[in-house]
């Protein structure tokens, strides 16, 4: 077996950096340099054991390490963040007659089938704390064992059950696929309503430009953030109406544009002024939002929401209903929540390849879907 070592972390400083190292008499080659507090032979620690100890360069320059035997032939090696220690152990272990290699090729050599290894791969693209958490349950397996499953129901002639659950994978991919990808959510509405004024609220800063004077956002301005920790792109328009200026114009048909195509459009209407349907044809997911409520009292709101579709109430002024705002957008968007463990499809691929054996399954074609799965799981 050859002998390789990776770093695992990324580079430049942290806190904490991790090389992983494999190969013949791993542990021999690691013993050169590691001395466990304990001073116990470190090959005498059983697999999974952490070891606390310090790692001497042959300059006699000792550092403080953490490493664990991940398995009979692979160490992990734990060290503090700055290059000089990663660097100092990576050379080391060349010495050693150890090829450095990148993380993905560790991972592409590595034990995991094609799924479970793009999870690994596409983790380090999770941005937010819930959204990573998903992945590593993919790394972890969840979307493998559920097809695991599903070929063993195919195999037991349990069709119509493993159908249910394909069906069901195909769902999960609405979640799924937005564990890298930011939702895209269009703010739309005609001048003056409010858009660019919420959009800066709900970005926490003025990244959009507000002006008294109607059609000031000539250009689509996109920001960035995460809501109940799913990444979301808000995207605000000029308003949607007609024009003379040219370059309102342009501005104005990119917001035409993306209305028609976008995961959720949010039409932004002022409450105090009378209801007109918007020009453009909405999908069925927009989701109405009846700004400037701090002009109104209570009955006189009461009143216009009488003319209007349901939606919510906001004022850009006072911040109220901005919550609820973002309540709103995120169960538009992920109308069910994915839980703690579960299989999701976190890839186009993934998705397509479901839609295929679900009409293969249609046909009679049970083999060559029993030996895709397998395929994807050996691979
Ligand atoms: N009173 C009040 N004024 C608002 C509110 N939201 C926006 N405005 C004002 O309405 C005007 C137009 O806002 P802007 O965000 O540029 O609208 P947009 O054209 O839809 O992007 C600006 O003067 C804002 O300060 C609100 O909730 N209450
Ligand atoms: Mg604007």
């Amino acid at each position: 077996m050859k002998r390789q070592v990776a770093i695992l972390t990324p580079p430049g400083r942290s806190a904490i950096a991790t090389l992983i190292c494999r190969g013949e008499n791993v542990d021999t080659a690691v013993s050169e340099f590691f001395t466990p507090k304990a001073l116990r032979d470190f090959s005498s620690y059983r697999v999974g054991q952490i070891v606390f100890g310090s790692w001497t360069q042959p300059s006699g320059q000792s550092e403080d390490v953490v490493v664990c035997r991940k398995s009979e032939s692979t160490v992990e090696v734990n060290c503090h963040g700055g290059t000089a220690a990663v660097d100092a152990i990576e050379s080391n272990l060349k010495s050693k007659g150890f090829e450095s290699i990148t993380w993905k090729q560790w991972l592409d050599s590595g034990d995991l089938d094609s799924i479970r290894r793009k999870a690994a791969e596409l983790l380090v693209a999770c941005s937010t704390l819930p959204t990573s958490l998903h992945m590593l349950d993919q790394q972890h397996g969840a979307l493998s064992e559920e097809l695991c499953a599903i070929s063993g129901l195919l195999v037991d002639g349990a069709v119509d059950e493993a159908k249910t659950r394909l069906h069901h994978l195909y769902d999960s991919s609405s979640a799924g696929l937005h564990l890298v990808k930011p939702f895209d959510v269009v703010i739309a509405g005609f001048p003056n309503a409010g858009k660019s004024s919420l959009l800066n609220q709900i970005l926490g800063y003025d990244r959009a430009i507000v002006a008294e004077i109607p059609g000031t956002t000539r250009d689509v301005l996109t920001g960035l953030t995460a809501i109940n920790g799913w990444p979301v792109s808000m995207r605000d328009t000029a308003g949607i109406r007609e024009s003379d200026e040219d370059v309102e114009q342009q501005g104005i048909h990119k917001s035409y544009h993306q209305v028609a195509k976008c995961d959720l459009v949010v039409w932004v209407d002022a409450i105090n002024q009378d209801w007109i349907e918007p020009e453009v044809e909405l999908s069925d997911s927009t989701l109405f939002v009846f700004n400037k409520s701090d002009l109104l009292c209570e009955s006189e709101i009461d009143v216009a929401l009488g003319s209007r579709p349901a939606g919510v109430v906001t004022s850009a002024v006072s911040g109220e209903g901005l919550n609820d705002l973002l309540q709103q957008v995120i169960t538009s968007l992920l109308p069910a929540m994915p839980v703690t463990g579960q299989p999701l499809l976190f890839t186009e691929g993934q998705k397509s390849k479901v839609i295929d054996w679900l009409t293969m399954l249609e046909s009679d074609h049970r083999d060559t879907v029993m030996q895709q799965i397998t395929a994807l799981l050996s691979s």
